[in-house]
Order: structure tokens, then sequence, then C-alpha cells
């Protein structure tokens, strides 16, 4: 960042945008009164993304592009890379802080070992619902994290939905606290997943996410866990047999820039960028919600055995990973923990 004025100016930007964009129209309103005048450049860049471009992040990203070649009237050029062609959620942080890519969508996860501080979304049954998820993202603490970016060499531009994770395997329903004893469950690269498996007597192993099909296909790992579009989109159902619906963690993406890149760019540049990855996200989250109904229909039909996790297996879950989450809490930070429950619990007033 050039300096601490334009830091503050970036944060201020960010969060009335942020609070604009949670769950209303008014991000729609905000970005429609944006003149795209200005000092507007012809530029080109590329925008890296996981998944395949029929899974809501790639429709997201596909938003973003035509929103801000259509503000930018012509003069953005914005290449699009689904299916990690820039490489995994780490790699494209590594390309981010380079300056080599100029925006990705990771999630959040991978992101704890530069920034502790994104691990809040890794404790377990947090959400109960997207919208707690979305006044969490959207509000304080969300941006918050995206503040702790920039020292990383990384533009927090807003949050996206991966989503609520379930868990896959190819040996048994998991239906019981007993039944994640023994199996082999691939994480995202995160001490708290791995933590948490560990403590219900699963053997977790950390991998990135374009190594997991064939992980499963040849039985290095018994299962996974991720958010229904990404399990059918990625026809995980054609090596897994069980699918438990334990919604046991929501994962938000986190849209980034290149801090190399964002420097280069005039504040007009940068507010149609920040604009459209708020109003994009906006239309990210309903597509992700659709899919998430669609996705479990979907899989049943593909033949998956599908079976509901109990809220009385539940409640044995969080008592078993209860020394975790005190541990991680800690470590993240227990005031920033507090704040996010606190939200979580107006939320539910
Ligand atoms: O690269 C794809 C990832 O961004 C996304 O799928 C993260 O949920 C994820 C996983 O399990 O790696």
């Amino acid at each position: 960042m050039k300096n601490a004025f334009n830091k503050r100016m970036y944060i201020v930007l960010i969060s009335s945008l942020l609070l604009a964009g949670c769950g209303s129209n008014k991000a729609e309103e905000v970005s429609s009164t944006t003149e795209s005048t200005g000092e507007i450049q012809e530029r080109k860049f590329k925008l890296g993304v996981g998944l395949n471009e029929n899974h809501s992040e790639g429709l997201g990203a596909k938003k973003f592009k035509e929103i801000v070649e259509e503000k930018s009237e012509g003069k953005f050029d914005v290449s699009l890379y689904f299916n990690n062609q820039l490489g995994d959620d780490l790699q494209t942080v590594n390309n981010l802080k380079a300056g080599t890519q100029e925006l990705g969508v990771i999630s959040t996860s991978p992101l704890t070992s530069m920034v502790k501080e994104f691990g809040v979304f890794d404790l377990p049954f947090a959400f109960n619902t997207e919208e707690e998820a979305y006044a969490v993202l959207d509000g304080s603490v969300g941006t918050q994290l995206l503040e702790k970016l920039p020292d990383q060499k990384l533009i927090g531009l807003g949050y996206w939905e991966n989503g609520f994770r379930n868990m896959t395997n190819s040996k048994h329903p998991i239906e019981t606290l007993e039944d994640f004893k023994g199996l082999k469950i691939r994480t995202m690269p995160n001490e708290v997943h791995l933590d948490v498996f560990n403590k219900l007597g699963s053997n977790p192993l950390p991998m990135a996410f374009s190594e997991v099909f064939t992980a499963m296909e040849t039985k290095t790992i018994d299962g996974q866990e991720n958010p229904l579009p990404t399990i059918e989109l990625n026809k995980f159902n054609e090596v897994q047999t069980y699918l438990s619906m334990t919604n046991h963690v929501y994962t938000p993406f986190i849209f980034m820039a290149s801090e190399k890149f964002w420097n280069e760019l005039s504040e007009d540049e940068r507010t149609i960028i920040q604009e459209a990855v708020i109003e994009s996200g906006k239309y990210q989250r309903e597509q992700n919600l659709e899919q998430n109904k669609a996705s479990l229909e979907k899989l049943k039909e593909l033949g998956m055995k599908v079976n509901e996790f109990s809220d009385e297996e539940k409640e044995k879950v969080k008592e078993a990973i209860a020394p975790v989450i005190e541990k991680h809490s800690a470590q993240i930070g227990q005031e920033l923990v507090d704040e996010m429950y606190a939200e979580i619990e107006k939320m539910r007033q």
C-alpha cells in the first residue's frame, strides 16, 4: 500500500461497500451510482478461481468479468482461469504476493498459515445459517480480517460463498461421533481442521484440492469434506459412496487482489473493481444457495447413500472437540472469536 492515507481510504471504501452489499439491493444502488469516468486505462488482468465454470464460483467470476468490462467501457480485459489452472489456493496466494497474478478467489482456510485470525471461520458449528455467516463476513469481523491482508501484500476485496461443508467417504455412513474413528480424511491445509479430525479419531491428511479426486480414486484417502456443489460438480460421487450431512463448517471464499496490481490502479479503477466484487458476490451467493439445494437432489439421483447427522450427535461432536475449539480460539484471538459469536447471537434474537 503506497501510504497510510491510501490504506485508510481503502478501508473506508471496503467497509462502506461491504455493509452496502450485505443481503440487500444497496450494492446495486451503490454500483449504479458510480461514474466509470476519470483515469480508466486499458488493462489486461487475470482472475483465477479453484472450481469449474459451472460452479457458483465460476458463475461469479463470469459475472465479475461482465461488470468490470462494462463499467470500464471495454478498457478492462479480464482473462478467467477455472479449475486451479493458475494454481491451488496456496499457489494463488503466492502468485498474488509476487504480482504474477492480479486477482484470485480462494477459500479462507489456507490463509490461516499467513493470517491466523481467518481461523474464526474454521471453528466447527459456529454458524447455523448462511445469513449468520453474511452478517459476520460483511460486518466488523469480516472487515477487520480484510485489514490484515495488506501486510501480506494482498488486498482483500470481499467474501463470496463456498458454503457449509459435508462429509463423504467410501467406507460407511457417518451417523455418530464414533463413525469418524479410523477414517483417512483429506482436509484443507488448515490447523483447526487437522486438530478437529484428529480429536474425532480420524486420520486427517492435508492436501491441495486438485489432488483430492485421485486420492479418493486410489483409496489413498477414505473421504473428504466439502460443500454439496463442489461434491457434485467435481463428480466425487464416482469415487465416494456415502454423503453425511454434517454441515460442520461454513467456509467463505475470499476475493483478493495483488497489492502490486492494486497500487498501479487509479481510485476510479479501484472503485470499478471493488464494486464489481461486491455486486458479483451478491449474485454468486444467490447462485450458491440454489446450487446447494440442486446438488443434494442430484447426488441422491446419482446413487450416493445420504444420511442426516442428528443434533444429538452434533452435540457429542461439539463436546469431544471442545478442547480444540478452546486452544484455537486462544491462538486466533479470543476477543475476535467472542465478537463473532456475539454477532451470531444477535442474529438469533
Ligand atoms: O481450489 C478450490 C478451493 O478454493 C476450494 O474448493 C476450497 O473448499 C475447498 C477445498 O476443499 O479445498
